[in-house]
């Protein structure tokens, strides 16, 4: 054994020769003070609301992108039947990458995770009148390490309608992402989170949440971007979920997080190389 893998250098080097570590451009350009504040909302509270993050003419568009994808309902209480969900989200449209690969985001998870993380889950859901309010949960505790512990996951929740008090707003509970795991929420714990459409909520994936009951008339129309650290398994499977085609059409910033990335020294790899050597002959 050489001594550098004996002392570890081996194991925390990033032997890519070709593809290095990526880093996201946009994110880096986010100004400092408001990535901090962002971050202290989240370490304080457990979540941070962007209000208005989206222009009228982008919500449209993504409204546009959303609306011939909404099918089928969910299949159990979990996924709510009088919820529709549309999942393999980036193989049906290019028409949500932005919130995908959103610099404001990106530039908390460079903050939160290790570089490379990945996106783990990408769905649309729309809440129909008449749904029930979804069990409280977290978004990481498939992972089996105990709590309280950093966050493995985080998500983003962004309004594509208004959300309100009784439309189905996510149900949030503030402060429960420090919880250990001996401590559950009640449902007087938790309170929707209210904003306009065009806006964002961020929280980790030790954060307890649902969706909520709607009590409205009207849809309540969401999509949710999901991410977690480089070294842990993604919710759905992008690696083989996405054609090639996609992945050449994506961002970098999506590229990265689909998996055509390394978590150094090797994790991610294909035969031996960066996945992202895979893309060079197409
Ligand atoms: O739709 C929402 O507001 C949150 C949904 C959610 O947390 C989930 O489906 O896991």
């Amino acid at each position: 054994m050489s001594s550098d893998v004996a002392t570890g250098k081996y194991f925390k080097s990033d032997l890519a020769g070709k593809y290095r570590r990526t880093t996201s451009e946009a994110a880096a350009r986010v100004p400092r003070e408001t990535v901090a504040a962002d971050l202290a909302s989240i370490e304080e509270r457990g979540y941070v609301v962007i209000e208005n993050l989206l222009s009228e003419q982008e919500l449209e568009s993504i409204r546009a992108a959303a609306a011939p994808l909404l099918k089928e309902v969910g299949r159990n209480d979990f996924e709510g039947t009088r919820t529709q969900r549309v999942y393999a989200v980036l193989a049906k449209t290019r028409g949500l990458d932005r919130l995908v690969d959103h610099p404001r985001i990106l530039a908390l998870l460079d903050e939160i995770f290790q570089p490379n993380y990945l996106l783990s889950q990408l769905q649309i859901i729309n809440i129909l009148p008449g749904e029930s309010e979804q069990a409280l949960h977290t978004d990481d505790s498939f992972y089996p390490v105990p709590r309280p512990r950093p966050p493995l996951g985080a998500a983003t929740v962004w309004a594509l309608d208004d959300f309100t008090e009784t439309n189905g707003a996510t149900a949030i509970v503030p402060g429960s992402h420090r919880w250990g795991d001996d401590r559950q929420p009640m449902r007087e714990e938790a309170r929707p989170a209210v904003m306009p459409a065009g806006s964002v909520i961020f929280y980790p994936g030790t954060f307890w949440h649902g969706g909520g009951a709607n009590r409205s008339t009207s849809d309540r129309l969401a999509v949710t971007c999901q991410y977690c650290e480089p070294w842990v398994r993604t919710q759905e499977n992008y690696f083989l979920g996405t054609p090639l085609p996609v992945v050449k059409e994506v961002s970098e910033d999506i590229r990265r997080m689909l998996g055509y990335s390394i978590h150094p020294p090797f994790i991610g790899m294909v035969n031996g190389m960066h996945p992202k050597r895979l893309l060079e002959d197409i």
